[in-house]
């Protein structure tokens, strides 16, 4: 098993696609769990990336493959994920996105299958998303919990947009902001006032589970 995990590491290193999906089928045939494979094969084998991204020792066009094979995993092992989620009742709603001028989108799609996997109705608005669809689809879809990505130290301040955008609405303190990715901390997310940050996705799901919890509890008070 161990050898299935090593293998998908390094085909999401390496950036080969087809490689690193056939060894994500491989991982769930030998029964081992998609969140371990995720967690264990695809999460350092992207760690692994960044760092070398970072030193200079892997260049742009690499991290490009690599999101792709990363991409390819993720896509045979959310159904399983899914499938096992099925049968639990919806949790809240949540609208979750990478703030606008930032691309990224794996760490966010991964936010987003575990929530979806863990109970909750998740509507991703995808990469680049504007502080006002944010808003917007945050009223459409009668949101329990925005969530906000950022990778870039450029643009985690539309973090605070979005913040600051939802309460302008009137949608706060109702709806909750979770903030995530890379550059963010604790702090960040008290200084912007949002309700909570997460450093991953599973983290992402309990603080999500926290919030909404605190919610039933307060309206069941008053
Ligand atoms: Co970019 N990039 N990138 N990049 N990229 C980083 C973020 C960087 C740290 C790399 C580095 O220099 N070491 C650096 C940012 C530096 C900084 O801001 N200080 C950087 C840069 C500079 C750039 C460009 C500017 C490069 C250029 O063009 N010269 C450019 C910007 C483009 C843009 O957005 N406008 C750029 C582009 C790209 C690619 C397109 C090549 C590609 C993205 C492909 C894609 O997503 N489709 C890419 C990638 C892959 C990375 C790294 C290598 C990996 C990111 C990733 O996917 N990690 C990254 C280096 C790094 O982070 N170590 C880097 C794996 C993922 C599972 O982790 O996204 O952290 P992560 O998500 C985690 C947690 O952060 C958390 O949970 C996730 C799962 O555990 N989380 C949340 C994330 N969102 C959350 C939300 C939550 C809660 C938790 O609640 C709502």
């Amino acid at each position: 098993m161990d050898d299935i995990l090593q293998r998908l590491r390094q085909h999401i290193i390496d950036g080969t696609p087809e490689l690193a999906g056939q060894a994500a089928r491989e991982a769930l045939s030998h029964g081992i769990e998609p969140l371990d494979a995720i967690n264990l094969g695809c999460t350092p084998g992207m760690a692994q990336v960044g760092e070398q991204f970072g030193c200079h020792q892997m260049f742009l066009p690499d991290v490009m493959a690599a999101s792709e094979a990363m991409k390819l995993a993720v896509s045979v092992l959310e159904p399983e994920m899914r499938k096992r989620g099925d049968h639990r009742r919806m949790l809240g709603t949540i609208v979750l996105g990478t703030v606008q001028g930032d691309i990224h989108e794996i760490g966010k799609s991964l936010v987003a299958i575990m929530l979806s996997a863990n109970g909750f109705a998740v509507h991703d608005l995808g990469v680049s998303v504007p502080t006002e669809s944010f808003v917007a689809k945050a009223r459409e879809f009668n949101a329990d919990i925005v969530g906000v990505s950022a990778l870039l130290t450029t643009t985690m301040i539309f973090q605070k947009s979005v913040v600051e955008a939802l309460d302008a609405a009137g949608l706060r303190p109702r709806i909750k902001v979770v903030v995530g990715g890379a550059p963010i901390n604790r702090q960040w997310a008290a200084e912007i006032g949002a309700d909570g940050y997460a450093k991953d996705a599973m983290s992402a799901v309990t603080l999500a589970k926290a919030l909404v919890q605190n919610r039933i509890e307060a309206s069941r008070a008053t």
